[in-house]
């Protein structure tokens, strides 16, 4: 038996191994449960008493040595920075992308920010509506055609039940509980009954704006306007405002920002008019402060609304409304830097 254990132990001395893989091969082949030196310690059971104490001490040195050497294969290769997988420790990890905001959120986000500097508090309110909230107390009458099944989801067949089509009803909902002063905006999804195209989705968002207290006026509006706009557009931005028709807003109007694109020179995007519509606004009406309890003798307010994609689709030069709701990555992958 002694001599097989030399012949091992020279065996084992001249070991080499080529990778990781190979030097675990080598340990299973001679330290494992069935291993060669495994075999000879069970071989030793067997051999006579008085060859024990010899035996064993030449046995226990194979052992070691056997240990040791694979041990010593091991560590060469985890130093080469491979791993006991034979991994190469050293290569770079697997990286794991990072998500992005959507374009939506990056300017909502930014148009909460600017507004919060002038004090506004930010509210929101349920989408699925009554037609008190969405219509009723906003001064829209009976037979308004924003009532109709054409420009409106209802739920199911009851018409009290709606989605709502602006975010004007969360403005009500906060006049109903809260007395002025009021300075807050209503960023939220809005729902319309309309045919999907490049320029219009049935689902889009919007961020609307109210500030009653006493003595507000026209001129507030239009300042609190010009500052939003310089600061989402650009110090250089100008704005213009044209009159129109909201039947909770009186006087209203549209606004216009000088082209941020051509600065008022001319180009596709402002149709050559150097002008860009991107909000409603005007003075609350009377009736709708009523409404909702609040005294229209001792508080007057303005409002003003816009269209959340409209001001990306300007910002970005996007063409399409569509791509907002289709996820596609190539497209969400281009605002990862823009936060
Ligand atoms: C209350 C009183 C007044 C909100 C307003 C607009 C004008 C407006 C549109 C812009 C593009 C909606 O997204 S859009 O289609 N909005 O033009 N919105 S004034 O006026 C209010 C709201 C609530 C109680």
């Amino acid at each position: 038996m002694l001599d097989r254990i030399n012949q091992l132990a020279e065996e084992i001395k001249s070991l080499a191994a080529s990778t990781a893989e190979e030097a675990e091969q080598l340990r299973i082949k001679y330290l494992s449960k069935k291993g060669l030196v495994s075999q000879l310690f069970d071989e030793f059971k067997t051999i006579p008493n008085e060859q024990k104490r010899e035996v064993g001490k030449v046995l226990n040195v194979l052992k070691t040595q056997a240990l040791d050497k694979i041990n010593e294969l091991k560590e060469g290769f985890a130093s080469n920075g491979q791993g006991e997988s034979g991994a190469d420790l050293t290569l770079p990890g697997t990286s794991f992308e990072l998500g992005s905001r959507h374009p939506l959120s990056i300017v909502k986000n930014e148009i909460v920010d600017i507004f919060a500097r002038l004090g506004f508090t930010v509210a929101d309110g349920p989408e699925i509506e009554d037609d008190h909230h969405v219509f009723e107390a906003l001064n829209f009458p009976p037979e308004h055609p924003a009532r109709d099944m054409q420009d409106t989801f209802f739920i199911a067949t009851n018409p009290d039940v709606l989605l709502r089509t602006h975010t004007s009803s969360v403005q009500v909902r906060v006049m109903e509980k809260q007395q002025p002063p009021i300075r807050a905006i209503f960023p939220g999804r809005v729902f319309r009954n309309e045919a999907i195209s490049a320029r219009a989705h049935c689902i889009f968002h919007q961020v609307e704006g109210l500030y009653i207290d006493k003595n507000v006026s026209f001129a507030d509006l239009k300042q609190t306007l010009l500052y939003f706009s310089k600061e989402l557009f650009g110090a250089d931005t100008k704005i213009r405002l044209r009159p129109s028709y909201f039947p909770f807003t009186e006087p209203s109007a549209e606004m216009d920002i000088s082209c941020s694109l051509c600065g008022g020179k001319g180009c596709n995007v402002c149709k050559y008019t150097g002008w860009v519509e991107i909000l409603g606004c005007g003075m609350v009406d009377p009736a709708v402060l009523e409404a909702s309890g609040i005294d229209s003798n001792e508080y007057t307010g303005f409002a003003f609304g816009m269209g959340i994609e409209r001001i990306t689709m300007l910002k970005y030069q996007i063409k399409d409304i569509r791509l907002f709701f289709e996820n596609d990555k190539r497209f969400l992958d281009q605002f990862k830097s823009a936060e």
